[in-house]
């Protein structure tokens, strides 16, 4: 039973971006890995549960206000454009989107095609006139719609904050090629996550459950299934800090001992202490969020915030 289960999963082969992001990681001082490993299967399903724990309220407070601002959307797009959602995932608030503004085809663009696939069809099923054109990609490279919306005005959605777990830097690239591959009529509908007081970030980010602990301890499980890696899991504690001088939450990995393993065939140590940065969690002022688009070629039009001020979708012009 365990081999049929396990037998598939050794006989693929390593990605060798993983393999290159981990060792690459694993080999700098202070030892950190990008974020996007975390969503193999099982990181996807773990971040699913995520998103309905009591302590994380960016998912609620985001809902909120897909689901409260409809007719506000609707004034402020239109109808008839081509919504392109950035990182589609399971797509669960895109309905409510959807609803409000009577687009004329959606374009969902996700990594993961068996996620992005699975979702689209839902979609399609609820939205039957609506084009669904599904695209497999990296949103944070080079890509082209479908010819199919060509000559369409397009809205980008991308929702949830992610765009908090990127640099700066790297932030205002990726905002820069959405302008590019959307065209200069575009709008962008983006959320935000507020700074907030410390210790509901930190409980967001290291829930009571150990929700959020599995999903940052699932990096390790993935490792050494996927790169031949003796991580071991014991050794390891999640930790999650707040970085007040960079405006983020730090997710770490720890030592809890002195470590020596292997991955990918190369030996590692780590004192006690020592941690692997897993990612990091940018939050922003309500002047921060607008600087950073202006930055990356959007000028903001109209903001949305929950009651809290928790959270803010934010609509901009190309
Ligand atoms: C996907 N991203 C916006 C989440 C966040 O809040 O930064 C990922 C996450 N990490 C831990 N909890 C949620």
């Amino acid at each position: 039973m365990l081999l049929t289960q396990y037998a598939p999963l050794s006989l693929r082969a390593p990605d060798p971006a993983f393999r290159r992001d981990i060792v690459e990681g694993l080999s700098r001082t202070p030892k950190a890995t990008p974020p996007i490993w975390f969503y193999d299967r099982r990181g996807s399903e773990l971040f699913e549960a995520i998103t309905d724990l009591p302590e994380y309220y960016p998912t609620r407070a985001e809902t909120g206000l897909l689901e409260k601002h409809g007719a506000d959307f609707a004034a402020a797009v239109g109808a008839g454009r081509a919504v392109v959602e950035f990182g589609a995932g399971s797509a669960r608030k895109t309905p409510h989107l959807l609803r409000a503004i009577d687009p004329a085809a959606y374009v969902p663009i996700d990594i993961s095609g068996e996620f992005l696939h699975a979702s689209s069809a839902e979609l399609a099923s609820a939205f039957p006139g609506l084009p669904v054109l599904p695209v497999v990609g990296d949103f944070n490279r080079d890509l082209l719609l479908p010819a199919a919306v060509e000559g369409l005005p397009r809205l980008g959605f991308f929702p949830g904050s992610t765009i908090g777990n990127m640099e700066p830097e790297a932030a205002v690239d990726l905002l820069r090629a959405m302008r590019r591959l959307l065209g200069d009529d575009a709008l962008l509908l983006i959320g935000m996550d507020r700074i907030k007081d410390r210790e509901r970030l930190i409980a967001a980010y290291d829930d009571a459950a150990g929700v959020t602990a599995a999903f940052n301890l699932n990096l390790v499980a993935r490792i050494n299934r996927e790169l031949e890696g003796d991580m071991p899991i014991d050794g390891f504690a999640h930790r999650a800090i707040w970085n007040d001088d960079k405006a983020r939450i730090e997710m770490h990995l720890v030592a809890v001992r002195p470590l020596h393993f292997h991955v990918a065939g190369q030996c590692f140590r780590m004192a006690a202490g020592e941690t692997i940065h897993t990612e990091s969690s940018h939050k922003y002022g309500a002047r921060d969020e607008r600087l950073l688009l202006r930055a990356g070629g959007w000028e903001p039009r109209h903001e949305w915030t929950d009651g809290e001020g928790l959270f803010s979708l934010i609509l901009a012009k190309a």
